[in-house]
């Protein structure tokens, strides 16, 4: 068994349902995945996005689970859920999609053509390290340090909890 978090984002509206929606339910079929265990789930931080501003703002969230899941093939499973996700979004002509990415894989160090751990952007992100920081605060995240150190290093007043 491997402990492993996740990190869900939004930016997706419409009629088939807003971003805290869908992450609300992505939370839901990430409790429900094969061979894996819901351990934790942060609450919703709604923060600005980064990159192109033409664009609504994110909801972000972090799951911890336990896997008996290789990380590729736990990535299949999350690209299942995005895939789900993704469809309404065509549909609706959205901006933003629906986005599982594996923050980290127990202690491992990964690197290859489908599959960077932990994920390249962990320490520069406000709203990864936030709702990271909620639910484990101890966190020491691999080749980065100590979650706590990271923290101090980035402005945290523009990622709110809502809820
Ligand atoms: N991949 C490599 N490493 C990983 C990993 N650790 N976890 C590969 C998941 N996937 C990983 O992902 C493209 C490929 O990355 C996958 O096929 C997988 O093999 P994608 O989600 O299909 O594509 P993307 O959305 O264009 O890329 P990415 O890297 O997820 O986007 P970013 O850089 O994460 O940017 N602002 C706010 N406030 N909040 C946000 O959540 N998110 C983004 C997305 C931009 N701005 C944001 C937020
Ligand atoms: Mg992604």
């Amino acid at each position: 068994m491997t402990i492993t978090y996740i990190g869900l984002g939004s930016n997706l509206s419409g009629d088939m349902g807003s971003p805290k929606d869908h992450i609300v339910s992505a939370i839901q079929e990430l409790g429900e995945l094969q061979s894996t265990q819901m351990l934790t789930a942060s609450s919703l931080y709604e923060s600005e996005p980064l990159g192109p501003p033409d664009q609504d703002n994110y909801i972000n969230a972090v799951v911890k689970l336990d896997t008996e899941l290789e990380a590729l093939e736990l990535l299949d499973c999350l690209q299942v859920i995005e895939n789900g996700h993704r469809r309404e979004r065509h549909q609706h002509w959205g901006p933003r999609t629906l986005d599982l990415d594996i923050l980290l894989f127990g202690d491992q160090i990964i690197k290859n053509d489908r599959l960077t751990v932990p994920h390249a952007e962990i320490s520069n992100r406000s709203f990864v390290l936030a709702p990271l920081a909620e639910i484990e605060p101890e966190c020491v995240i691999p080749a980065n340090g100590l979650l706590a150190e990271l923290l101090t290093k980035l402005d945290l007043s523009d990622v709110k909890k809502i809820q």
